[in-house]
């Protein structure tokens, strides 16, 4: 049985414009889906994005800009750690009774980006591991940064061995569309050759949005057989692509 990475959009398990409010139920669901999966023996890791714990604060503090001369900003670096436990551990908690790892990426990575310092071979141990995005510390003069999920998903789907697929589930649409208006149709296969429409909340989000997502899907294709984008509203298309290896969302395919 393959091993499953799956990234839980931030603004799928949390209402993104209010600060540090879960969705439980689309948390429970998405537990739910990941039970099904481990009975079915695979091994998983889960990387759930920051949503409102942690993108609306880390803006406020400008943490995503590192040490900045003359700004207080470690309580800031408290607030956001704290907010993402809170969150981190929600998650853990919905996926009960299964027994689960906790990588907590401020215990064990250096820096951010795709080349970011840590080491993945703490993620092979049989079963359940989950991470997130969280703020990290950083070599001088940052000191300090954040370290997307998106990332974590591309150092874990590429680096660990038998990787079978790396799924990310987001929220409101099925897949990558041609527009983001009512006009939008899903791309059901898609490569970096290939436009689409996404919107960037700059505003909102510290990290890439989709943009940054479908840049590390594309890496992650060249390694792995089964990339989608789905709907982790609907977590019955994620079992369907681990069983039937198609769903209603977008397949990300190398070129
Ligand atoms: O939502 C961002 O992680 P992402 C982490 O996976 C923080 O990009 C703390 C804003």
């Amino acid at each position: 049985m393959g091993r499953i990475i799956m990234k839980w959009g931030g603004g799928l398990i949390s209402d993104k414009s209010s600060l540090c409010t879960a969705d439980n139920e689309r948390i429970r669901l998405l537990a739910d889906c990941v039970k099904t999966l481990s009975e079915m023996g695979h091994d998983i890791v889960i990387v759930h994005g920051a949503g409102s714990f942690g993108h609306i604060r880390a803006r406020e503090y400008r943490l995503n800009e590192g040490n900045i001369d003359g700004l207080d900003q470690a309580e800031g670096i408290n607030i956001v750690r704290s907010d993402m436990d809170d969150l981190h551990n929600l998650v853990i908690r919905a996926l009960h009774p299964l027994s689960v790892t906790s990588h907590r990426p401020r215990d064990f990575v250096v820096n951010t980006g795709p080349d970011f310092q840590g080491h993945i071979e703490r993620f092979l141990l049989p079963g359940i591991h989950i991470t997130f995005g969280d703020v990290v510390d950083c070599d001088e003069p940052l000191d300090f940064g954040i370290l997307s999920g998106d990332d974590l998903m591309l150092r874990l789907s590429t680096e660990l061995p038998d990787v079978s697929h790396a799924i990310f589930a987001m929220g409101g649409a099925p897949g990558l569309m041609t527009s983001a208006d009512s006009s939008g149709e899903l791309i059901p296969l898609w490569n970096n050759n290939m436009p689409f429409s996404g919107h960037h909340s700059q505003n909102v989000d510290v990290t890439g949005g989709i943009f940054l997502k479908m840049d590390r899907a594309d890496v992650i294709s060249q390694f792995v057989d089964h990339v989608w984008l789905v709907d982790g509203e609907h977590t019955t298309r994620i079992v369907e692509i681990v069983e039937h290896g198609h769903t209603i969302g977008t397949r990300i395919v190398s070129t």
